[in-house]
């Protein structure tokens, strides 16, 4: 058994150098720390391996003094050279189990569900820390197939594991005080703080939110 716990998943920023551009990526993140994020992922879904592993490695250099843990969205073989805390995958990735060979047993690994199935094979697996349940609303940040599982389809596939978990997709302030009383454990977010001109200022509406259940 690993001593790594689980992460603070409740303010959860998953990156897009698209929105932010690529220079300012590092400024932004840094920023919504400074708001409440407590988790961050590098999700750069066209960028080469060379790409992820530099920005990778300046986002672990400038959020050590935060504390905040950075994961590897999809590149499980570049979470070591990167030095990050862990690897998230979706479904048509590394299966957890092979996932869990390449970051070793002191690394977080989280996996995207879409249903009730996935998420207990998830759990089955024994290697899943974290769930990502999604996408709750539309979202043009990602191609998604499925439809929305709003609300009430978060809260069905978060109560069928004992896996905590995240939100996902379509989320803003607006969104995150129906989603509190869903069994997830926080929400994910790209657009709502990526996508913005003051990233700890949303950040700091998002955490808000959470906490409270009053959108501001
Ligand atoms: N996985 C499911 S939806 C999504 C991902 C990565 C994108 C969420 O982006 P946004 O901008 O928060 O809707
Ligand atoms: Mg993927």
């Amino acid at each position: 058994m690993s001593g790594r716990g689980i992460p603070d998943l409740s303010l959860y920023l998953v990156t897009s150098s698209e929105l932010t551009g690529r220079g300012r990526l590092v400024d932004t993140v840094v920023a919504a720390t400074t708001g409440g994020v407590s988790l961050v992922q590098l999700r750069e879904p066209d960028a080469s391996d060379a790409d992820v592993v530099a920005l990778g490695r300046d986002l672990v250099a400038a959020l050590a003094p935060t504390g905040v843990p950075l994961l590897i969205n999809d590149r499980v073989h570049l979470v070591e050279e990167i030095g990050a805390a862990g690897a998230h995958v979706g479904q048509d990735d590394l299966d957890p189990v092979k996932a869990r060979e390449l970051i070793g047993p002191d690394r977080w690994l989280g996996q995207s569900v879409q249903t009730v199935e996935q998420a207990r094979a998830a759990a089955e697996s024994g290697e899943v820390d974290y769930l990502g349940i999604g996408p709750a609303w539309p979202t043009a940040t990602k191609q998604v197939t499925v439809p929305p599982l709003l609300p009430a389809g978060v809260r069905t596939i978060a109560h069928a594991t004992e896996l905590p978990s995240v939100a996902i997709g379509g989320i803003g302030v607006d969104e995150v005080p129906q989603l509190r009383t869903s069994g997830i454990s926080g929400v994910a977010v790209v657009s709502a703080i990526c996508g913005r001109l003051d990233p700890r200022g949303e950040a700091t509406r998002l955490r808000a939110a959470w906490e409270t259940g009053i959108a501001l």
